[in-house]
């Protein structure tokens, strides 16, 4: 992408874009939320559709001149329905928060009872934190990992629904690496007379290829952000059954928010058919090794993650024998130019703010071309990182690894 008008035009802030570019382009991105767009994305995003107001759906907008953003969406709203084979989509949604609130707002009144995985189990703020909206307006009860298994117990979950009766159960994460049984959770909610939502937000892109088990047949409603393994803008969507379609677009518009962002819905398009084709596969089936690789490497080194593995394109240290804290642990790498997020781990003894453990994931390095040779250097270089006990001049030269490592896989939009 060529920035020659904005350098022209704001050098104060050009200087900090080409400091971050640079911090992008040198480093290792292990946040498992994180990805890099393609081009085409990133030019959609840059388009004038950003110049227009479309308040409403294609059809039915309350400002004049959307005959072309109609098209623009119908065009996103179709992809997104053929990759997730969804009865009715909504992509107006400006983030995952938004989405969420939405789906609560379309299905649920203030005080309802929901069940929703807990925050430091691998949960999401917006599935219940008191200190978050939903947590506020809604009756939440929280369900844990198992303490063994450390994985979603859907007996125990069960045993819970039965109790507690809620109106909805949530079901997705943050920070849980297996897999969920969809058709069972479902089954569990219909049993209980709840409504089910899967939050897909971090695996829909592996889902989208067929690599990992769908909710959409079986739950009333799903949302997903786009910009995660799903590689798109940072933005979401939301599906469900056609018989809730009103429901949600209301909830989504006048409900939660105002004029949608069509320049992101351009962009959600363009990813959309990039994960529609079958190229898509390889992607993310590389996801799913290069984070098996990394698992099975750091476990070599001594490092023990929660639950054992990974299903998915995540994984969770837990560093309490290593005696760091997760805080500690992710300054220590972000000293040799590789990001991961401090993460809790099942009944972390530590604030979330200091945490025991940390979340890393392939998504982002898997776009840039990192294979398992490559894998197995990061993994290296974390484990000499975490062992060097914060020593300047060991964390200068793993820097300097991580740097010529990096610069050797061109990130596709910068
Ligand atoms: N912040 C995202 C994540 O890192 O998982 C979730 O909203």
């Amino acid at each position: 992408m060529v920035y020659q008008n904005l350098a022209k035009a704001d050098p104060e802030l050009w200087s900090l874009v080409k400091q971050e570019i640079k911090r992008q382009k040198i480093g290792i991105e292990l946040i498992a939320s994180e990805n890099y767009i393609s081009e085409a994305v990133l030019e959609a995003l840059a388009t004038p559709l950003i110049n227009k107001y479309s308040e409403g759906y294609p059809g039915k907008r309350y400002y004049g001149g959307n005959e072309i953003i109609d098209q623009v969406e119908r065009l996103a709203i179709a992809r997104a329905k053929k990759l997730f084979g969804a009865e009715h989509v909504n992509v107006q949604p400006l983030s995952g928060s938004p989405a969420n609130a939405a789906v609560y707002q379309a299905f649920l009144e203030p005080g309802d009872k929901v069940l929703a995985l807990k925050l430091d189990h691998g949960g999401h703020l917006t599935h219940g934190h008191a200190l978050n909206f939903s947590g506020k307006l809604y009756n939440f009860t929280p369900y844990e990992v198992d303490s063994k298994t450390e994985e979603i117990n859907l007996d125990i979950l069960y045993e819970l629904a039965k109790e507690v009766k809620p109106k909805m159960i949530v079901a997705g994460f943050s920070a849980y690496s297996r897999s969920l049984d969809w058709k069972k959770i479902a089954a569990i909610a219909k049993e209980v007379g709840a409504y089910c939502f899967a939050d897909i937000s971090h695996t829909a892109g592996l889902i989208a290829a067929g690599l990992l088990a769908s909710p959409v047949p079986y739950f009333d409603v799903v949302s997903t952000t786009t910009h995660k393994t799903l590689r798109g803008p940072r933005g979401a969507i939301i599906m469900c059954r056609e018989k809730y379609a009103e429901k949600i677009d209301r909830a989504v518009f006048p409900g939660t928010q105002g004029g949608p962002h069509e320049n992101v819905i351009a962009a959600k398009a363009t990813a959309f058919l990039e994960a529609l084709k079958p190229e898509w596969q390889n992607y993310s089936q590389q996801v799913l090794d290069n984070a098996r690789c990394l698992a099975t490497e750091l476990q070599a080194r001594g490092y023990r993650l929660v639950s054992g593995g990974t299903d998915n394109h995540l994984l969770i240290i837990d560093l309490r024998s290593q005696e760091i804290s997760g805080r500690e642990a992710e300054k220590i790498l972000e000293k040799i130019g590789i990001s991961v997020s401090r993460s809790t781990i099942p009944n972390d003894p530590n604030p979330p703010f200091k945490s025991s453990g940390l979340r890393l994931g392939t998504p982002a390095i898997t776009t840039r071309g990192f294979k398992e040779n490559e894998v197995r250097l990061v993994a290296d270089l974390i484990d000499r990182a975490l062992k060097s006990g914060g020593d300047e001049k060991t964390l200068g030269l793993l820097k300097k690894e991580t740097n010529s490592l990096s610069e050797k896989f061109p990130i596709p939009s910068l």
